[in-house]
């Protein structure tokens, strides 16, 4: 392959350079949810168990962060470590990317910095655990995600357990289908609300095998349709937390939210925070099960598109 000019700013971890360069299937994983969206120790805990259902399900992990200005396409275990602990780690999407690699910081890469680079790097899949959307109050604050962007323009599949219910799910489904994205649920009716299974609104797509949802991907590239593809996972049964209960403490922490006048880039984390300590730890508990569910699956589309 013939050197990219972004090559000269990203290191690939050599099991992920092998990979590549034999063809075996990759997921890759973003990192702003070791550094912003999950607290130490937990984060690290979470990295390391989503790395190794995906190297025991067949394919490769590649996580990707910003260390000390490089971009990294699989970190070495004492550079996850660090990342995970540092305090001061920027929350990198499409608009500072660039920043945080000509200002030589550590970062982490939400999901829509994370799609451009496993897309530079020709990595197909991505797992996570629920993509930035539309917030509420959108039609005042204007909030909302640039992943929804980056999903309308880049060729990846990202496998999320829906958009959480902190998000204005309605309008984040409508955003999608602006940008052309198609939205999959898989083996689901109704669009997956991250800590619950359901939520009230017809899911706009419905695949139930990771060979379907593969064969689909490939039929979008012989139509040349190009830009990404969400796949809604939802949440195992047995880490649910319903709706009901969930709703009352979402209300809780968008008041909280409020009343300290949190906005901008720094609204995500506050409320997973804030959710956390309201739910005596149990969000994060399904938090974690979530993204390991939905490693599962990215792993499984991962092999049936290689
Ligand atoms: N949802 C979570 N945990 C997270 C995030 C979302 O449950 O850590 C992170 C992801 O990295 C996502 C980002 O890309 O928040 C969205 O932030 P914003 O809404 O500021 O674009
Ligand atoms: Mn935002």
């Amino acid at each position: 392959m013939t050197s990219q000019p972004f090559s000269a700013l990203i290191d690939i971890h050599p099991t992920v350079a092998d990979a590549l360069a034999e063809g075996r299937p990759l997921v890759a994983l973003e990192s702003t949810i070791i550094t912003h969206g999950m607290p130490y120790p937990q984060n690290l805990e979470m990295a390391q168990a989503v790395e190794d259902i995906i190297a025991e399900g067949g394919a490769t992990p590649a996580l990707i962060a910003v260390v000390e200005g490089r971009i990294k396409v699989g970190l070495s275990d004492e550079e996850r470590s660090a990342l995970g602990q540092t305090k001061d780690a920027r929350k990198a999407s499409r608009a500072d990317l660039a920043f945080a690699v000509s200002s030589g910081e550590n970062a982490g890469t939400t999901v829509a910095a994370t799609m451009m680079v496993a897309h530079m790097e020709g990595i197909k899949v991505f797992a996570t655990g629920g993509i930035g959307g539309v917030h509420q109050g959108a039609s005042e604050s204007f909030d909302i995600s640039a992943d929804l962007i980056e999903l309308g323009r880049t060729g990846v599949i990202v496998v999320a357990a829906g958009a959480k219910a902190i998000l204005d799910i309605p309008k984040t489904l409508e955003v999608l289908e602006t940008q052309g994205v198609p939205v999959v649920g898989y083996q689901t009716d109704v669009m997956p609300a991250f800590w619950s299974r359901t939520s009230d609104l017809p899911i706009p797509l419905r695949i139930d095998s990771a060979q379907e949802i593969a064969a689909f991907q490939k039929t979008r590239d012989q139509l040349g349709v190009d830009g990404g593809m969400l796949v809604a996972n939802p949440i195992p049964t047995s880490d649910e937390i319903s709706q009901d209960v969930m709703q009352g403490y979402i209300a809780q922490a968008q008041a909280d939210l409020e009343s300290q006048g949190i906005t901008g880039k720094a609204v995500t984390p506050f409320l997973l925070a804030r959710l956390l300590e309201l739910t005596d730890g149990k969000s994060l508990t399904s938090n974690i099960a979530l993204v390991k569910n939905n490693a599962r699956l990215a792993t499984e589309i991962a092999k049936a598109l290689a």
